[in-house]
């Protein structure tokens, strides 16, 4: 079967990373052991609507996957308009966090014939394999479908137990010198699934679970190593929900990354409560160039019902471990939480500038599917998950919270913070070699683009045809 698997381009108001999509990349590697697929990746390709209808022409695909976010799925949807005209056989699957919380009211769209509940690799295999053969979908487990019109959700399927069993990610099916971040070669890479928590916020849960399962130390050093010598990759993104919820594998894994021959460096996402100065020393040693936290508010309040489980004061220690190890701090945080008024704003606001950052991005609460905000308030009757749950519901508190977090994220680099950044660069080292490295490349490219005299090209092809 031909399984062509779609990564929707940025839009105007969603932009996306240069970094390849983990979901795809790892659903293609099971699949490609019984199918054959091709992945299109619009985050770092040109995209335009008659390019996509050009492709999906020509490779006339048996069935083709699109994954996505909420706010991306309507899009998404849009995309899949396309496909049934360019290859009205294929089969639509959707998969993702928004199509999990949402299995029924996804798939009785018209354009989609079947979503996959929570995590993607064995299910979409198993779904391949029965369209393969002609059969019905009736007996896979973690998808929701159509039959002969009607809405059917299969039960659900357990999530994956050895993670370490699962192929790593088809990085050979996309095109790697495209993802470029931090001005290296950059890749990302998952070592466990699942979170503990349950912040109201977040739907991270809905797809792998509340239960935490681990990748072995020696199955992702295989991946690591394959990913710096083989596709020459040398920033890592370590995508896990909390990378240090377990301070010893972390402390297991830093070890052998420091022994590591090729030199990697990392950016890493943790809590609070999960970063003491003797790890933050580890993880540094071990190449960590840039942590990034949750702090989410500066009131105690909004961070109660936030249900973040984290203290103020944990956040303070945290953010001094982490710049005392000369790791880039880059704090996260959540505005306009119900109930949040703007005094407790106002604490955020005093927080964010006590936590010396190098960087900080604050997001609204919306109540994306599958968080508890939505099962509280009710958010299924939005289209689009951008602009319905956050700027046309607004009260009149939330507009002058929201008025306050654009002026905050105007001010994210001001003349003292650009001081701060270039003194961290110098003495965190990797980032900055890596920005020298970068700017004499550009400056190479351009002298040699210069130093080209006119008109070579013109006389090399008068040397060929003399
Ligand atoms: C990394 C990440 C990002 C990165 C993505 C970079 C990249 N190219 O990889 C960045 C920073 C860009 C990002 C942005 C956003 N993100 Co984000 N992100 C994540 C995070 C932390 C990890 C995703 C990941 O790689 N997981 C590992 C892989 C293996 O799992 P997976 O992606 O879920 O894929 C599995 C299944 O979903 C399924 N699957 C996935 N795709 C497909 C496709 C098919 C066809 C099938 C059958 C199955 C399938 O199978 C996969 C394998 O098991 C998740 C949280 C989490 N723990 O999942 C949030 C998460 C997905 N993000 C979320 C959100 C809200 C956003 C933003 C809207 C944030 C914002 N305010 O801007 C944007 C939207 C961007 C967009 N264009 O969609 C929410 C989504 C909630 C929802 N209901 O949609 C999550 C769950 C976090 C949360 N706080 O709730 N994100
Ligand atoms: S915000 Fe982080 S800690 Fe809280 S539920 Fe989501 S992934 Fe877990």
């Amino acid at each position: 079967m031909k399984v062509l698997l779609v990564i929707p381009p940025a839009t105007e108001r969603r932009r996306v990373y240069s970094l390849p999509s983990l979901g795809i990349a790892h659903i293609a590697a099971v699949l490609m052991a019984r199918h054959e697929v091709m992945v299109l990746d619009y985050a770092v390709h040109g995209f335009s609507e008659r390019r996509f209808d050009r492709a999906v022409r020509s490779y006339q695909p048996d069935c083709v996957g699109f994954g996505c976010t909420s706010p991306m799925f309507a899009y998404a949807v849009g995309l899949a308009r396309i496909v049934r005209e360019a290859a009205p056989r294929a089969k639509i699957v959707f998969g993702g966090p928004h199509v999990t919380a949402l299995p029924d009211a996804s798939v009785a769209h018209g354009e989609i014939d079947c979503v996959v509940m929570g995590e993607g690799e064995y299910a979409l295999a198993e779904l391949c394999d029965v369209l393969d053969g002609g059969g019905s979908p009736a007996g896979v487990a973690g998808i929701a479908w159509k039959d002969d019109g009607e809405v059917r959700v299969n039960e659900t399927r357990a999530p994956i137990a050895d993670l370490d069993a699962l192929p790593f990610p088809a990085w050979g099916l996309l095109d790697m010198p495209r993802y470029y971040s931090r001005f290296r070669p950059s890749a990302s890479m998952i070592t466990a699934r699942g979170c503990p928590f349950a912040c109201t916020f977040c739907a991270s849960r809905l797809v792998h679970g509340t239960r935490v399962r681990r990748r072995s130390v020696e199955h992702v050093m295989e991946e690591i190593e394959l990913l710096a010598n083989r596709h020459g990759v040398r920033y890592l993104y370590f995508f896990d929900d909390t990378f240090t919820l377990d301070r010893d594998h972390t402390l297991a894994l830093c070890e052998r990354l420091a022994s590591m021959r090729a030199r990697l460096s990392y950016w890493c996402y943790t809590r609070s409560d999960c970063m003491d100065p003797e790890l933050a020393r580890a993880l540094r040693r071990s190449g960590c160039e840039s942590i990034g936290i949750g702090f989410e508010s500066g009131s105690p309040e909004v961070l109660m019902a936030m249900n973040k489980r984290c203290t103020i004061e944990e956040g303070r220690a945290a953010a001094e471990a982490v710049r005392a190890a000369g790791i880039f701090l880059e704090g996260f945080f959540v505005a306009n939480h119900p109930g949040e008024t703007m005094a407790d704003f106002g604490k955020t606001a005093s927080f964010i500038r006590s936590l010396d950052l190098s960087f900080y991005d604050i997001n609204f609460a919306v109540a994306y599917p599958g968080t508890a905000l939505a099962d509280r308030e009710g958010s299924h009757g939005c289209s689009d998950w951008f602009t319905e749950a956050t700027a046309s519901r607004m009260s009149s508190e939330e507009r002058k919270i929201a008025a306050e977090v654009r002026s905050l994220r105007r001010r994210v680099f001001t003349r003292a913070s650009f001081y701060r950044l270039l003194w961290r660069t110098v003495r965190c080292g990797s980032y900055g070699a890596a920005f020298i490295r970068h700017t004499g490349r550009v400056l190479m490219t351009m002298v040699s683009r210069l130093a080209r005299p006119s008109g070579s090209d013109a006389r090399l092809r008068s040397d060929n045809t003399s």
